[in-house]
């Protein structure tokens, strides 16, 4: 495939390591991709779904103990401590590779070697940048090739240059004990053993396109982000672009996918979408902010995912898709989750592969009684999606007219606020906090600090992270306002006292009437909210004038109490977060006590 010596220098190194029967590189035709699914349903690693039902689909099941994300076994491994910072997980650099070294050696013996060139980004684009990963995994090949761009044309663009991110996994044992997801930016490299799971083993999607790219970013000049973005379509055709990070499961794909209320749609306004996880973001020549999705498909959550909620993630998953961990309904050999009918298949087997009784499940207890596990995923092609947009392979991006923050907090944050300044919005991100789901290993529900949604993603120093932002943000003339959202507000009994989902663009159409100056709002502790008469809620059942004053109201009770713990956050990420952020924190306090 290549002459790069580079690139085989390094291939040759790891397979002396790990010891393959042999050595297959993937070249993205169809024909090969084919013949890796006949050989991964002969082995049982993948079931053929339904040909007329749901064509070239497939079901997977990891392993019972690898079913997330862990963020405790993933590290930042630097020479230097300091450059990871506190907030992640450190290893020296030297002292990982040998650690690891160790667990890899032979670990690919009786295994053939993928070797899977790809890119983030349109290959060849100004953004894009270039990965190797190593798998002894087809379930990853096959993901990798729905999820990047992968193929000969990569290896082209590569040429004869050193500059790609090296990527090796081994699925060893799946055993959780000696389970590592290590990165090192100071070499462009990515280990991952141990596990076949999502985002510990598709190593352009966190591992590269977040962590490394991230600390990228940084040296280079620009932002890779945990976002989504999507553009507003208007009746006259112009089209306004917004991305917006909330943490795992907290609702990216969904509002990337949202269908606009007959209210909006019968007026001619459409919503496209442009990523739903990830967002790299450079500033234009304009002095905009222009973001790309270096994705080319969605590894989404299935559980909720049903006709009413997102009726484009669910079209886009027909076809040429990967169901991991969902519930196998035998009868139509097809596939089910909890959220998408009130139809449980009778006859099904659950996402461990067992017999499963539907009449048992317990929502207390989801992820034993439950069909789908709860972060059970669908990897689908982009192409697939019926709202895909037009820009999905812009080179140059789209641009920013606003960015939102948000995550799912039962109390405290309202619906909508917009921060004051660039300054004021990074604050804003910099305090993002929300409960945390299943997308990673631990427990559930628990409130935990997630600024900008880049907790487990931010490839070095928190501290630096939020400089990083302070600093790009003189560097945008024309910079977009900055939001933040919370759909998530509970009602005493815990029900959701906001509809969400499709509902939601009553929410985007006051952020982008604020970009454009259109409306007033009212100024508050924490900054701009919207005069309740303002969000839209014509044919909207049950929410009156009076559920949106209360979804905006702001407790400084509990807002007092995130205070505490926000500085008691800062003093964890320690000395490198900037003074200008202590300002903030300041100011916020003062506003809250006067
Ligand atoms: P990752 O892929 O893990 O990064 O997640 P994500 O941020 O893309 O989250 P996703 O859109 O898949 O939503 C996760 C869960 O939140 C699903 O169970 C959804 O049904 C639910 N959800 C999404 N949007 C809303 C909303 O507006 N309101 C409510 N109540 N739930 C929502
Ligand atoms: C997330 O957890 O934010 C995901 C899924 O998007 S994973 O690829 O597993 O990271
Ligand atoms: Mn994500």
């Amino acid at each position: 495939m290549t002459n790069n010596k580079h690139v085989l220098g390094w291939i040759d190194e790891m397979a002396a390591l790990v010891q393959p029967d042999k050595i297959v590189w993937i070249d993205g035709s169809e024909e090969q991709a084919e013949a890796l699914r006949a050989e991964a349903c002969s082995t049982g690693e993948l079931i053929k779904l339904n040909e007329e039902l749901l064509p070239n689909c497939y079901l997977h099941r990891t392993a019972v103990n690898d079913v997330a994300r862990v963020e405790g076994r993933t590290f930042i491994c630097t020479s230097k401590k300091e450059d990871a910072g506190n907030i992640n997980n450190w290893m020296e650099k030297n002292e990982c590779y040998e650690k690891l070294s160790k667990l890899y050696k032979g670990s690919y013996k009786g295994r053939t070697m993928y070797v899977i060139p790809y890119s983030m980004g349109v290959v060849g684009s100004d953004f894009a940048k270039i990965g190797v990963e190593l798998t002894d995994s087809i379930y990853v090949v096959l993901n990798m090739l729905i999820m990047t761009r992968v193929g000969k044309n990569v290896i082209d663009a590569l040429g004869d240059s050193a500059d790609f991110i090296k990527g090796l996994h081994a699925k060893k044992d799946i055993d959780e004990e000696n389970r590592y997801i290590c990165h090192f930016p100071e070499d462009n490299t990515i280990w991952s053993i141990n596990s076949g799971y999502g985002g510990n083993v598709l190593l352009g999607k966190k591992c590269f396109a977040l962590r490394i790219a991230s600390y990228l970013g940084r040296k280079e000049g620009w932002m890779a982000e945990h976002m989504l973005i999507l553009g507003v379509e208007y009746p006259d055709g112009e089209v306004k672009y917004i991305s917006a990070a909330f943490p795992s499961a907290c609702g990216k794909t969904n509002l990337a996918m949202l269908i606009p209320p007959a209210i909006y749609a019968k007026k001619g306004y459409k919503v496209w979408t442009v990523g739903d996880d990830i967002a790299w973001i450079r500033v234009g020549e304009d002095g905009r902010l222009y973001a790309v999705n270096p994705e080319n498909g969605f590894f989404g959550v299935a559980p909720g995912t049903n006709e009413k909620s997102n009726p484009n993630a669910l079209a886009t998953t027909k076809s040429g898709c990967i169901f991991t961990n969902v519930c196998h309904d035998l009868d139509n050999n097809t596939v089910w989750w909890e959220g998408l009918d009130n139809n449980p298949p009778k006859n099904a087997l659950n996402w461990r592969g067992e017999k499963w009784d539907y009449t048992k499940y317990d929502k207390a207890d989801k992820v034993g009684t439950s069909g789908a596990h709860p972060n059970s995923r669908f990897t689908a092609m982009a192409t697939n999606c019926p709202c895909i947009s037009s820009e999905f392979n812009s080179l140059k991006g789209v641009p920013l007219s606003a960015i939102i923050f948000g995550g799912r907090r039962a109390k405290t944050a309202p619906l909508v606020y917009e921060s004051r300044n660039w300054q004021h919005g990074t604050f804003v991100g910099s305090i993002m906090a929300s409960e945390t789901t299943a997308a990673a290993s631990g427990a559930v529900g628990v409130v935990r600090r997630d600024p900008m949604a880049m907790r487990p993603f931010v490839g070095y120093n928190m501290g630096d992270y939020f400089r990083h932002w302070l600093d790009m943000g003189k560097k945008i003339p024309n910079a977009p306002k900055i939001f933040h959202v919370n759909w998530f507000r509970t009602d005493a009994d815990g029900n959701f006292i906001w509809p969400g989902f499709g509902d939601n663009m009553r929410v985007l159409m006051w952020i982008l009437a604020r970009c454009e100056g259109k409306v007033d709002a009212v100024e508050t502790p924490i900054g701009f909210v919207p005069k309740a008469e303002d969000i839209n809620i014509e044919e909207l059942d049950g929410v009156t004038v009076d559920t949106i004053k209360e979804l905006l109201t702001i407790d400084k009770q509990s807002w007092l109490e995130d205070v505490a713990n926000i500085k008691e956050f800062y003093a964890q990420v320690g000395e490198r977060v900037p003074a200008e952020l202590y300002d903030e924190l300041a100011t916020l306090e003062e506003n809250l006590t006067k």
